[in-house]
């Protein structure tokens, strides 16, 4: 494990690093001693963050570790989360500030400042209570990115209900499994949603899903596509209440309650790789003291003068702690976009970053690439000149990517993020500073202030600068989850057995440190392939292919091999301007040097196909289980959670007919 194999090595000779501008450095909202302040004492350094919300009651101690793995923060104080995020902004001056430039993705738009939202909030939840739900009850929340999304979790946190909210492309029997598992009483959804220029049914989904649900006593459902979407939206008389009829009605008054720090706010479910999804459980005022210092620290947040846009979808982490939870509790104006990025063109970003002078953008590296595969005279039409803090979640990020997202998209001068967490960690553990640190393209580099992570080999021991091993948590954080719900076994199998002796929490991700101790995510431990007893990650293989020109996307797998344990498979989508050379065979021979010539011959794979599209989940992860299937013979596994499941069939096909 502590020995180096050579391909870890070479991801190492990416030396970049980009300090931060002394303008930037000089007005950032933390310097370079925010890091050993918070090490001399821990839980006063969480305390004090924990002082920028507005408590009822004040807690009694920090961090009770007692029960671990399950923790209690800020134990015995009490707060209302939704208070935190709106009121307290109203009732101190900032009514007008706009918290949410929303845009429609047919190109309606919705300016709402924090006294409309405190009004829509309030309204929300006096319906629910209205509906009979109570503290600790479950709300369901299918809805695409509409304000009532936000308005709708913002009311459930102000009631203590917990909402769960379930992506708006998954299907009906997702939906169903996760109403099911937590007993949801209530669900919110839409009539239907705009998908690229076209109105999509969504109702009807939800009734196929709730067909039989006991525990649904209520359907709340948004007007959202109307007349646009054809036929009647199917109604389940008794059971169902459009929004406009049920909250318009209420009074705009509702009287926040103060709840306990340790009080569920939220469930999200996250696919592990096998089995049920999980349903991650996390609480109040750990939760929102992370999400929302992360947020400040991360971005470098000025509120009133920076524009936030946060890509991500409510139905993913990032839309909770980044464009609800953290965002709100700080005080943002921040952008909300409801469609695809490139409807109704391919520089639809760009044009909204341009309209509001967004000053923050914070994204996934998927997109990135699919952005340099659409080209950069696409952002070279838009003035992005606003934009100052650039950030990246979702997976690791090549370096390739990093640049041009930096150069590009960032003028060449803006600090990149790459921030690493989990659904489970609540929020961001593992980034740059953007005023303090000298960034280096690929890498997530050092917990957070408050946080600590290292990299161990297998029996738990903190390998030495230069070795890679398992990424763990060592020591518990605010926002950490705090179960899965209704299976406390689960909860202790997937994230606490693995390194049981030394209390560690499991991540399941590989990682390395460079020979300055800063961390190197290098995906998925099961990403993690084993050739000829060398460590080789997929993404290393996969940063090597897409550093060559001819390369628009790669994903690699790991396939059995009888001679040398696993063997490197690569599926690779080539740049529109090289698809027509000699159907391919020059190509792989030559991306397989190229491979060989960046990492060492090692890592060469022993097939490379090229495909049209590749397999991804709806959040953009690449579903590395089904290119498996296809490069070990195997017939291909469940589909569902796809985005488009259409895609494995178009690779099949390709790969038979010898595309
Ligand atoms: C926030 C989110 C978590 C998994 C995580 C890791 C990968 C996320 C990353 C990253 C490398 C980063 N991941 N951010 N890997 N660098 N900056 O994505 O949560 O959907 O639960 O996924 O995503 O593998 O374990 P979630």
């Amino acid at each position: 494990m502590t020995e180096q194999s050579p391909a870890l090595d070479n991801l190492l000779t990416e030396s970049r690093s980009f300090p931060p501008g002394a303008e930037f450095a000089g007005a950032a909202n933390v310097g370079p001693d925010v890091y050993g302040a918070a090490e001399e004492d821990r839980e006063e350094f969480w305390a004090e963050q924990a002082r920028r919300l507005s408590w009822d009651t004040g807690w009694s101690r920090v961090l009770d570790w007692s029960g671990a793995p399950f923790a209690k923060w800020f134990a015995g104080g009490r707060l209302n989360v939704a208070y935190n995020c709106v009121d307290r902004h109203v009732e101190a001056g900032f009514g007008d500030q706009v918290a949410i430039h929303w845009v429609g993705e047919p190109g309606d738009t919705r300016d709402i400042t924090y006294a409309q939202l405190k009004d829509d909030v309030s309204r929300a939840a006096n319906a629910l209570v209205s509906v009979g739900v109570v503290a600790g009850d479950v709300v369901a929340i299918q809805l695409q990115m509409v304000p009532e999304a936000i308005v709708a979790m913002l009311a459930c946190a102000r009631i203590g209900a917990l909402h769960s909210v379930v992506f708006g492309g998954f299907s009906p029997t997702a939906l169903r499994a996760r109403v099911d598992d937590a007993a949801a009483k209530v669900v919110i959804t839409s009539d239907g949603q705009y998908r690229r220029g076209k109105a999509a049914p969504m109702k009807a989904n939800v009734d196929e899903a709730l067909a039989g649900a006991e525990s649904v006593e209520k359907v709340i459902v948004v007007r959202r596509t109307g007349d646009a979407l054809e036929g009647a939206t199917p109604w389940v008389a008794g059971r169902d209440v459009w929004w406009h009829d049920l909250v318009d009605a209420q009074p705009a008054e509702h009287r926040p309650e103060a709840f306990d720090s340790e009080h569920p706010l939220f469930i999200l479910y996250t696919s592990g790789t096998t089995g049920r999804p999980k349903g991650i459980l996390h609480t109040s005022g750990g939760y929102l003291t992370q999400a929302a210092y992360t947020h400040h620290v991360v971005f470098d947040h000025k509120p009133g003068v920076d524009v936030y846009w946060c890509t991500a979808d409510i139905g993913w982490i990032t839309g909770h702690s980044y464009i609800v939870y953290g965002p709100l509790a700080n005080r943002v104006t921040q952008v909300v976009y409801e469609g695809t990025p490139n409807t109704p063109h391919e520089g639809r970003h760009w044009e909204i970053i341009q309209k509001y002078k967004v000053s923050i953008y914070y994204t996934a590296p998927t997109l990135i690439r699919t952005f340099m595969k659409w080209g950069a005279d696409i952002p070279a039409k838009y003035d992005l000149s606003s934009l100052r803090v650039l950030g990246s979640v979702g997976e690791p990020i090549n370096p390739e990517a990093w640049i041009w997202y930096r150069d590009t998209i960032g003028a060449s001068k803006t600090p990149i993020v790459d921030t690493w967490w989990q659904t489970e960690t609540g929020a961001i553990m593992i980034s740059p500073l953007p005023g303090v640190t000298a960034t280096k393209p690929g890498s997530a580099q050092r917990a957070l202030p408050g946080i600590s992570a290292k990299v161990v080999d297998d029996t738990g021991t903190e390998v030495p600068p230069g070795g890679g091993g398992y990424l763990v948590l060592d020591k518990p954080w605010p926002s950490m989850l705090r179960g899965v719900w209704g299976d406390d076994e689960r909860f202790r199998d997937t994230y606490w057995s693995r390194f049981a002796e030394q209390g560690f929490y499991f991540a399941g991700d590989g990682a390395k440190y460079d020979t300055d101790g800063d961390i190197w995510l290098l995906g998925r431990v099961d990403d993690v392939m084993n050739v000829s007893g060398h460590r080789i990650s997929t993404t290393e293989v996969e940063s090597a292919l897409v550093s060559h020109p001819a390369v628009a996307e790669a994903a690699v797998v790991g396939a059995s091999d009888p001679t040398t344990g696993q063997g490197i498979v690569a599926f690779v989508i080539l740049r529109a301007a090289h698809t027509t050379d000699s159907g391919g065979e020059d190509a792989v021979q030559e991306l397989r040097n190229h491979v060989a010539k960046e990492i060492g011959p090692i890592a060469k794979p022993r097939q490379i196909l090229i495909v049209p599209e590749l397999p991804k989940t709806r959040s953009g992860k690449i579903m590395r289980r089904l290119l498996r299937d296809i490069a070990e013979n195997r017939t291909i596994g469940d589909v569902t959670t796809l985005a488009d499941s259409s895609v494995m069939d178009l690779i099949s096909a390709g790969l038979n007919t010898g595309k």
